[in-house]
């Protein structure tokens, strides 16, 4: 690592405050950006975690719109919850505060007056879809349509989400007013733009020949912008929910939210740091390093580090961007429409004291180079068998230990065999890849490291059997477990960064104060003498049942979609009666329902038709239980001709509807009729 900075401002991307934050926003940015900023702090490097709710944009007025309230009740409401919920979690966030306050209202609309005075936009009057029902301009979200690359049919007016594109509203085919549904019409209006193109070959020597280490996600999303060209780009909104653009002519305009958001995190340092928050910027012993997901790489390796070289007064720019891809949810893509998530505010609430198993997991699943998936399977399969029966085990199996032969005191270590000597230099080496690790944003190879601390100490433990050794060598005990206790002691400074409420309760356990990582791997990180409190358990097991109740949540969530979405097939080319009436459908009562062995699918039915009993087989197993349908009336094909199959003879079929799900239903009247019934 370049230790010629002084201090390092880490950024996270401000949430939207259109809704609460789910486990993809903690994957992508919170949690590795706490990381990161604890890992410093244990380094004794001075460090500020700046993060914020965004509470500009469109999206936020549409669901203020939609639920008849104002885009203040839904930022506030929003607003707190992300707050509480970031706390609760742990993300140590030296401040925390909003797009709407005063300070940032002043500090963005500063912004704008100096880059307007200095001449950096450009102004153009240009047609844009405007809603006459509505009578107001359409930006960005309140307008969908079919992206003109993809023909995915429902892009925004700002960026398609199917191929990522970034549009403008006009850009879209077909475009409809998310207000009204009308079609818009074209009107002209007048904007600034930043003219990024101005910028355009001093970003490619910074980014293309002066970052050439950043994540290459992030490396390739830049140069294949700057490869494009780069345009200007509207900088200001007709919408009156923002800050307002500060000239007398642009009366009913606010800025881009994208203009705005970014100078919220200057805001928000000054906020903290009214008096010194300028060394945070402009200091080029500061280094600046923002946490974002793969959807935001432009506007910080971009836009905004063009609107900071425009304005001058030498504001610095991000050392690095290490942007993360995207978390899923059990295979599918985490939506927030489609209610598809794991919301932080209710996990906290339904696994309470469980926040340093969800951080654990986000980290060894994080997203760093593609795209990755969060089971709650794989949640508890974590939890049981790493952090309970590797990290955890260890712990409690040598604080028990320390009370059994020492009455909880650190006894004095004599002269050290290989096997500790050897122990000591695999702390020092995992010490080293850990670091490098952390200080090249590799949190999930990190993580890794800090759990083989918890791997070597239990294969210690293991080899060196204290318990056994006890009954003819209490020096060498003495010996063993105050190596082990260094090793306890490894773990609390070495998972801090990453499950923080552990590290401080094991850290409390062990009355080791405060944790510094120079410590951390040495032999008399706790000294002989001190005292070790009675042993807690830190993680305990969790069983299947939140486990399913979760999976049974999310099972409810995708039917709830699915009939949301169901779409009825298209209706079958005409026919008429003659053909119809060919086919004879009778209503029969199950006398024996069975599964057939050997196949998934296929009940076998005993129906008694009104003339005799018939056999017929029915793809329907995953859908019934054979008993519950014994005594029904179904429907039946009676006219088919015998098939066979699985070695039985069908005579007949048996009629379901399919549901939006895929389940199908046998079709039953809905009074019961005389066997032999036909149906018409
Ligand atoms: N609110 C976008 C997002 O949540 C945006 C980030 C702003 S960071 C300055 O994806
Ligand atoms: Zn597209």
């Amino acid at each position: 690592m370049e230790t010629n900075y002084k201090r390092t401002l880490v950024t996270t991307a401000l949430p939207y405050a259109n809704g609460p934050v789910h486990i993809g926003h903690l994957a992508g940015v919170y949690v590795p950006a706490d990381i990161y900023a604890r890992y410093l702090r244990l380094q004794g490097r001075d460090v500020t975690l700046v993060g914020g709710s965004d509470e500009h944009g469109v999206p936020i007025t549409i669901k203020a719109r939609n639920e008849g309230v104002t885009p203040q009740d839904i930022v506030d409401r929003y607003h707190k919850i992300i707050k509480d919920s970031f706390e609760e979690l742990g993300i140590s966030f030296d401040v925390y505060s909003r797009t709407t306050s005063d300070i940032h209202r002043a500090t963005a609309s500063e912004f704008f007056t100096r880059l307007h005075d200095r001449g950096e936009f450009v102004e153009k009057t240009s047609l844009q879809l405007y809603d006459e029902k509505a009578n107001q301009f359409l930006a960005d979200r309140y307008v969908t349509g079919e992206c003109p690359h993809c023909h995915n049919p429902r892009a925004y007016g700002d960026q398609c989400e199917a191929c990522g594109t970034s549009l403008n509203a006009t850009d879209l085919i077909n475009p409809k007013s998310a207000i009204t549904g009308e079609t818009p019409v074209l009107r002209e209006t007048h904007h600034w733009f930043l003219p990024l193109d101005r910028w355009e070959s001093k970003l490619r020597e910074w980014i293309l020949e002066g970052h050439k280490e950043w994540k290459t996600n992030v490396y390739g999303q830049c140069k294949s912008w700057l490869d494009l060209g780069l345009q200007p780009r509207a900088v200001t909104r007709d919408l009156e929910w923002g800050v307002p653009v500060p000239l007398k002519e642009a009366e009913g305009k606010v800025l881009y939210v994208w203009f705005d958001a970014p100078i919220g995190y200057i805001s928000n340092t000054k906020e903290i740091y009214p008096d010194s928050w300028e060394k945070w910027w402009k200091d080029p012993e500061t280094r600046i390093v923002n946490f974002i997901g793969k959807d935001n790489i432009v506007f910080h390796c971009i836009v905004f580090p063009a609107m900071l070289m425009a304005y001058g007064d030498n504001y610095q720019l991000p050392d690095n961007v290490p942007a993360n891809e995207f978390l899923n949810l059990e295979g599918d893509k985490i939506s927030t429409s489609r209610n598809w998530a794991v919301w932080l505010h209710e996990y906290l609430r339904d696994f309470p004291g469980k926040q340093d198993v969800l951080r654990y997991v986000l980290t060894a699943n994080a997203p760093e180079t593609k795209d990755n998936d969060f089971t709650w399977r794989d949640f508890q399969t974590r939890n049981n068998s790493e952090l309970v029966a590797i990290l955890g085990n260890f712990v409690n199996r040598v604080i028990v230990l320390t009370h059994k032969y020492f009455d909880g005191e650190v006894p004095a270590a004599g002269e050290l065999a290989d096997i500790d000597r050897a122990l000591f230099d695999e702390i020092d080496s995992i010490k080293q890849s850990l670091t490098d690790n952390i200080e090249t944003f590799h949190f999930r190879e990190a993580l890794k490291d800090a759990m083989n601390i918890a791997r070597a100490g239990n294969k210690y433990l293991q080899e060196t059997e204290p318990w056994k050794v006890a009954k003819t060598d209490m020096a060498r005990v003495a010996t063993i477990l105050n190596t082990a206790l260094q090793i306890c002691a490894d773990i609390a400074i070495a998972f801090e960064p990453f499950m923080p409420f552990m590290s401080r309760r094991l850290a409390d356990t062990l009355h080791m104060g405060k944790l510094t990582w120079a410590t951390l791997g040495e032999r008399d990180i706790i000294k002989a003498g001190e005292r070790v409190d009675s042993p807690e358990l830190l993680f305990e097991k969790i069983d299947d049942e939140p486990i399913n109740a979760q999976i049974e949540r999310l099972a409810r969530i995708k039917r709830e979609n699915e009939l949301k979405n169901f779409k009825p097939a298209e209706v079958q080319p005409a026919t008429d009666f003659e053909t119809f009436s060919k086919i004879d459908i009778r209503v029969g009562t199950v006398v024996n329902c069975e599964k057939v062995k050997k196949s998934k699918k296929l009940l076998r039915f005993l129906i008694d038709d009104g003339i005799g009993q018939r056999t017929i087989l029915s793809g329907i197993a995953e859908h019934y239980q054979p008993e519950e349908l014994i005594g029904r009336q179904v429907c039946f094909i009676a006219n088919f001709p015998p098939r066979q199959m699985m070695g039985i003879d069908s005579e007949g079929m048996i009629l379901s509807a399919m549901n939006a799900d895929g389940s199908l239903s046998v079709i039953t009247p809905s009074v019961n009729v005389v066997n032999g019934a036909q149906v018409k």
